[in-house]
């Protein structure tokens, strides 16, 4: 499992803030902080409402990161002009988050991914939304594939995502995702790697940490590789070692006991 810490997230009110004083110390604090809870890669977000300024901003937060860590990065915006910006400065392996489904993204985003020999992100909406059951996430999933073979961008650079939504506004679409996981896994062979953001889950709810983790340890049971989370939120982080011993993904050892 591939833990990709969500915290290096403009949404955060002291990120934000680092971010518009370019205070290189707090972000290079947080982001070591993230790789000693045991991220294994960064997503990295300059968060909303930056217009003009957020090519140079996205510049400046994946410099001051890559400066303290050589795990992937994991570039998370809307803006091509920003995600390009991203892509040029990034040193580590990069991942693009994301994609859509509409064309005029894919036209975009598959060329920087092949330029920059990238991961990319694909999430399973268009531009008339997400879709509400799993056989078109899974029908939009196949096209971003096929899409970005055209593209020279392979399958094993792909990640899809068939985006999590709150429990308290979507309660049926919980266990939808966990059926698009499962078909998206047999859209290829060998299987395509899947993400979610997991934090999405318990967006305007208390108890987030136990609904977070949960559902993870749902998701991982049903083949999950990757997740965007809270490292240092600990209950999550023990489920995620104790799921990969349940699912054999990693010996049952020291490492665990100790967790
Ligand atoms: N898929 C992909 N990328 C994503 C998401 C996804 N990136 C963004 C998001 N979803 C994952 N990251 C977060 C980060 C923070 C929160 C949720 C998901 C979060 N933040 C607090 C909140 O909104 O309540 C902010 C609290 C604060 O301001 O301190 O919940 O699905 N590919």
């Amino acid at each position: 499992m591939m833990v990709i810490s969500e915290r290096i997230n403009g949404l955060f009110r002291s990120v934000g803030k680092a971010i518009d004083e370019k205070d290189e110390a707090h972000i290079q604090e947080l982001t070591v902080r993230q790789v000693d809870a045991g991220a294994t890669a960064l997503d990295i977000n300059i968060g909303p409402g930056r217009g003009s300024e957020g090519p140079g901003d996205m510049r400046w937060l994946v410099g001051t990161v890559q400066e303290v860590t050589d795990l992937p990065l994991c570039i998370d915006t809307t803006g091509i002009k920003t995600m390009a910006a991203g892509l040029e400065v990034c040193d580590n392996p990069a991942i693009i988050n994301s994609t859509t489904a509409d064309m005029a993204k894919m036209e975009a985003l598959f060329p920087l991914a092949k330029e920059h020999d990238a991961d990319i992100i694909c999430l399973t909406m268009d531009d008339r939304g997400i879709p509400n059951d799993a056989e078109s996430r899974a029908e939009m999933a196949m096209l971003m594939m096929t899409t970005a073979m055209d593209y020279e961008v392979m399958p094993d650079r792909i990640l899809l995502d068939p985006l999590v939504l709150p429990v308290v506004a979507a309660q049926d679409q919980g266990a939808k995702v966990i059926e698009a996981l499962r078909m998206f896994q047999m859209l290829n062979d060998p299987a395509p790697r899947t993400v979610v953001g997991l934090s999405n889950v318990s967006n305007g709810c208390r108890e987030r940490s136990l609904l977070n983790r949960t559902y993870l340890a749902m998701l991982m049971g049903a083949g999950l590789s990757a997740a965007i989370l809270d490292p240092e939120d600990k209950p999550t982080m023990d489920a995620v070692k104790t799921a990969q011993v349940l699912l054999d993904q990693k010996l049952y050892c020291e490492d665990y006991l100790r967790a």
